[in-house]
């Protein structure tokens, strides 16, 4: 066995480093990121101090620890190529993320598949679960009547995503596998970064290119028109979603109307999920040369130090804020349970009236789930609706070894205090709310939105209403993982593993293992 040389940063230590640094760097592009970290630490704080009055009002109960939690964040990228998702793919394995989960967003009407980058074990989890919300574009799915595909390919296919230090430090970083050096690791967060930064704006089309792409589509120009895969933005976790939003509005944000996910519970399961609406960002395109070779003066702006080119002014609204709040991941049932009573709140909100709006929504959510979704820990394990982790309470000294089905073992041994069952995070995402979230948007994409757009928006309230640039073709997983270069891990699989390693573990503590 070789030995352990501790002057290496290990996958664990880099995501942490590397998803501090990302914070600040989003909080530096988008100042009001800043102040969703706030509001979030001040609502957790309160939701903490709390938590000896459960069963009164609400719980957020999570067994995460607080540390893990003022880490918490995602983010979403979105990319054009293969190739750009082949090498973000090296990337994240570096920091130790994977990809879990397969995304279709052509339920959204988006030309565009996904997959979330993220830690895979327990312990990884413990340490920090930052992750990524990672799309790519299916140009297939792009109608090509006027171009604008042919146009978007070729001006992804001038950009170059990664520097050449990055490339470098990467090739490294695979080689050596336990780690980088302190000096390595600089320059690869420096250089990661700069992969996912605004890179000040400054466009890789022209405003007429953009225009262009941006009539198709607004998430077509946010993809193809810049020179970075530019985060577009950072979530952290809060425990109680509904003050985080109330103070966000008390802040004057101009925030979703609504917030996705399941309703307001006692006892949360999956993801609920809001954003402040993106902001108008200036943005410089490159000038373009009129027939007879020259610039148009006028419109000339500045002059990019690095290439040399004349720039123009613009602007460009793709970035946001959300926060979120994570309960339990449900089992294969419990997600059933949930798709349906989603599919019913829409199909009844639907049928309700024309004017239908965000409060009738989440009123005909509450009532759906009222009574039918299990709403206290044990149910929802008896049910088998969640994936929980068990740890021994030291109480397990007189208990009787002759237990069947290791699971009906387990909630037994609950009942009878020596295990306590603890619901397991949900670390992944829900392809309707995240469709919600790109709605959100992406209406406000391009030029300034007008009257009709947000009376249209103010008119939406459901999953179901969005705008669709393609119809639903359903998935193509293989080809996303043709891109990756490797298999995507089913989440369901991960959670299972969990479960059963912490009854093992159990087993193990209470000199069950060979019995
Ligand atoms: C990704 C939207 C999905 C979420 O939280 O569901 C997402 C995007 O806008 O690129 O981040
Ligand atoms: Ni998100």
């Amino acid at each position: 066995v070789p030995a352990l040389d501790v002057s290496l940063i290990r996958a664990d230590d880099l995501r942490t480093a590397f998803a501090a640094a990302m914070s600040q760097m989003y909080k530096n592009e988008v100042p009001r990121y800043g102040d969703l970290v706030r509001i979030v630490q001040e609502v957790n704080q309160a939701a903490l101090s709390g938590i000896s009055s459960w069963g009164a009002g609400v719980s957020h109960a999570t067994t995460d620890s607080p540390e893990r939690l003022s880490l918490e964040r995602h983010g979403a990228i979105r990319l054009g190529l293969p190739s750009e998702l082949r090498t973000v793919r090296r990337i994240f394995a570096v920091l130790g993320m994977y990809p879990v989960g397969y995304y279709d967003l052509s339920v959204a009407g988006l030309p565009m598949h996904a997959t979330c980058f993220r830690p895979t074990t327990p312990a990884s989890l413990a340490r920090n679960p930052f992750r990524v919300f990672t799309s790519l574009l299916r140009p297939d799915l792009v109608k090509s009547e006027d171009g604008t595909r042919e146009l978007a390919l070729q001006l992804l296919s001038r950009r170059t995503l990664f520097s050449p230090e990055l490339l470098s430090v990467l090739d490294r970083a695979e080689r050596q596998e336990q780690g980088l050096y302190a000096e390595q690791a600089e320059i690869f967060i420096r250089e990661a970064l700069q992969t996912f930064s605004w890179a000040n704006g400054v466009a890789a089309s022209t405003a007429d290119e953009y225009a262009r792409l941006s009539a198709e589509h607004p998430v077509l120009a946010d993809i193809a028109c810049f020179r970075t895969a530019h985060i577009n933005h950072l979530t952290p976790r809060a425990l109680d979603i509904d003050a985080a939003q109330r103070a966000m509005v008390g802040e004057g944000m101009s925030v979703k109307e609504r917030i996705e996910g399941p309703p307001r519970r006692r006892f949360p399961i999956l993801l609920r999920q809001t954003s402040f609406l993106a902001i108008h960002e200036p943005v410089h395109f490159l000038a373009e040369q009129d027939s007879t070779g020259g610039l148009d003066e006028r419109k000339m702006m500045r002059e990019d130090s690095s290439t040399n080119q004349r720039l123009v002014k613009g602007s460009h609204c793709a970035r946001f804020g959300e926060i979120e709040e994570r309960g339990a991941a449900v089992t294969a049932a419990g997600r059933r349970l949930y798709d349906n009573l989603l599919a019913e709140t829409t199909a009844q909100v639907a049928s309700h009236e024309t004017n239908a709006n965000s409060r009738t929504y989440d009123k005909v959510l509450t009532e759906t789930f009222r009574g039918k979704y299990p709403d206290d820990l044990g149910e929802l394990c008896r049910q088998r609706l969640i994936f929980c982790q068990y740890r021994c309470t030291g109480l397990g000294d007189a208990i009787d070894a002759n237990v069947g089905v290791m699971l009906d073992w387990a909630h037994c041994l609950v009942d009878e205090g020596v295990l306590v069952a603890e619901p397991i995070t949900y670390e992944d995402f829900l392809p309707f709310s995240a469709a919600g979230i790109f709605q959100s948007n992406l209406q406000r994409t391009g030029s300034a939105s007008t009257e009709t757009t947000s009376k249209q928006s103010s008119a939406k309230s459901g999953p179901a209403r969005i705008p669709s640039l393609v119809e639903a073709r359903g998935g193509d997983k293989d080809s996303l993982e043709e891109a990756l270069g490797v298999a995507i891990t089913d989440p369901d699989v991960l959670y299972a593993q969990a479960q059963k390693d912490s009854l093992l573990g159990c087993l193990k503590e209470l000199g069950l293992n060979d019995t």
